[in-house]
């Protein structure tokens, strides 16, 4: 049995958290994850208020146990959304893409346990002294929006850095990258792509079909130009936009607006041509569809297989 101290913390059987991802996970795929053991995480997104708070009370109703909802600080309404986290206190809220200091203290006193996703070690050590309980370390492997450093770089130097827990994300999707983010110091991990394959994600079948194709150097990064890179899968929109990205005519306005609404034109359509596949590096060794149980059985059954036999190269 794999233990760790966020398992504690937090009264969830597994030390993995399911990744936010906007327009993706929703209250069904988060329930079914933390009924399976682990974190399920409601992604708000970009999403309206009130559309969240929905979605924390129709999780609540389909869990008992603890889940958490991400709030995404790039969205123009952060604010709004922070304050209906706070009054439906899900167990956890994890921030991402920007800076939570305005509303750290609101949750806090709602006796919720802010857990931020840091790209840095400023930003994890900021985070810890506005009362984060926890860190998620998230290296470039990770799809959507991602900082500069690897996991591998990141966690170890983070972990130097906090005395809270961290968990590592950004190109995990097995037992072996369990047992690797184990070894850099994380008590814990958080994987969104292997859960875009999940039974319970609602995410469209082409979006799936995608991700079990996809090969190892199938992601790009793109709008670093515009100061918020984001990983997706190669495809025709990708293409347009590093092209766009790399056209000094094209201004940055013009940019944003191509980017605009894509990633819900692939999630919510399956649009192949328009839409923005966000994934991880991962992706190539995610290879069918299993349900959120499977997935965090068979990670973690792996992940114990691994650390036991790693005792064989000590001699
Ligand atoms: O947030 C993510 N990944 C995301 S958000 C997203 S939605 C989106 N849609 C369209 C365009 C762009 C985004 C898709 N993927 N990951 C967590 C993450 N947070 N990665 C990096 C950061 C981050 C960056 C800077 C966190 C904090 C920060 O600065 C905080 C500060 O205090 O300055």
């Amino acid at each position: 049995m794999i233990h760790t101290p966020i398992c504690d913390l937090l009264g969830i059987q597994y030390p993995i958290f399911q990744g936010a991802m906007a327009w993706i996970s929703d209250a069904k795929l988060a329930a079914a994850v933390s009924n399976a053991g682990g974190l399920g995480v409601i992604a708000a997104g970009g999403a309206p208020a009130d559309l969240v708070a929905d979605q924390i009370k129709r999780a609540k109703d389909l869990t008992d146990k603890p889940f958490g909802v991400n709030v995404m600080l790039m969205s123009p309404n952060a604010g709004e959304v922070a304050k209906v986290v706070a009054e439906l206190k899900p167990a956890v809220v994890t921030t991402g893409a920007g800076n939570a200091s305005a509303f750290a203290k609101m949750w806090i006193d709602a006796g919720i346990d802010w857990i931020p996703v840091v790209p840095s070690i400023a930003v994890a050590v900021k985070s810890v002294r506005n009362g984060a309980r926890a860190v998620i370390a998230e290296g470039g492997e990770s799809g959507g929006h991602v900082g500069e450093l690897t996991t591998m770089c990141l966690v170890p130097q983070i972990c130097d850095a906090v005395n809270v827990p961290v968990l590592a994300a950004g190109g995990i999707g097995d037992g072996r990258g369990i047992a690797a983010a184990f070894m850099l110091g994380a008590v814990g991990v958080q994987a969104g792509t292997r859960f875009l394959v999940a039974r319970e994600c609602g995410v469209h079948q082409n979006y799936k079909n995608k991700i079990i194709k996809t090969k190892e150097i199938d992601s790009v990064v793109t709008g670093k130009r515009l100061g918020h890179p984001v990983r997706s899968l190669k495809t025709p929109f990708a293409r347009k936009f590093l092209q766009y990205e790399y056209d000094s005519s094209i201004t940055n306005e013009q940019l944003e607006e191509l980017g605009a609404g894509s990633l819900r034109v692939a999630a919510v359509e399956g649009d192949n041509e328009n839409g923005s596949f966000m994934a991880g590096q991962i992706a190539g060794l995610v290879k069918k569809e299993q349900s959120a149980l499977e997935i965090i059985t068979e990670m973690f059954a792996e992940a114990e297989k691994i650390l036991h036999r790693a005792e064989q190269w000590v001699k």
